[in-house]
């Protein structure tokens, strides 16, 4: 297989005011663009060719890190564009998702609370995460390019907490950035379908 960059499922213009067009230009056309392109140039003779996007991700992980962090971004990004909808977040969502969530962390005001701390305690780059660790709801966070299929969960919800993704519209305000991602942007029926898949 090769790395392509889809086009947004959605305007520039959709999410705002709590993304962007212009962090969206930049973060998908540059950004993701750059991920897409190196990767392709570093899966030549790495002997992943030919594998799922997936299993690139996991093959490269602490073997091959140049392709493993552009992989990973890829498969990071080509989720998180889906992860967000115009007038997404809040807390209404499929109720299967919701149980799994209320079971795996209490209520869907904690999962909330431990999403925005693991964003905002992740040093530097990186993820929080909604996951599925053997069969738990479970919030994570990962560092740079990593995301919850290195560590043996799957992820159903990622917020990039990289600068790239809010500096331009929130500053340093990494808390802000995130708390607007959950109650106004999470697009919930993608993050069911990603939980489904699951069961
Ligand atoms: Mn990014």
């Amino acid at each position: 297989m090769s790395f392509t960059l889809p086009p947004l499922p959605y305007s520039y213009e959709a999410l705002q005011p709590y993304m962007s067009k212009e962090t969206l230009e930049y973060h998908h056309d540059k950004h993701h663009q750059a991920y897409v392109t190196a990767g392709n140039n570093l899966l030549k003779d790495s002997g992943l060719e030919g594998k799922s996007l997936e299993e690139i991700v996991k093959g490269s992980f602490g073997k091959n890190a140049p392709l493993f962090n552009n992989a990973g971004q890829h498969y990071n990004h080509l989720h998180f564009w889906k992860w967000m909808k115009p007038n997404g977040g809040g807390d209404k969502m499929p109720g299967a998702l919701e149980k799994a969530i209320v079971d795996g962390v209490g209520s869907i005001a904690k999962m909330k609370e431990d999403f925005v701390a693991a964003g905002v305690g992740q040093f530097g780059s990186g993820w929080a995460w909604l996951a599925v660790k053997d069969g738990r709801v479970v919030v994570m966070k990962t560092p740079n390019g990593e995301n919850p299929l290195v560590h043996g969960a799957t992820p159903i919800l990622g917020c990039d907490v990289w600068e790239h993704s809010y500096y331009i519209d929130y500053r340093n305000r990494r808390p802000d950035y995130i708390k607007a991602f959950l109650d106004h942007l999470v697009n919930w029926e993608y993050v069911d379908e990603m939980f489904q898949k699951t069961r």
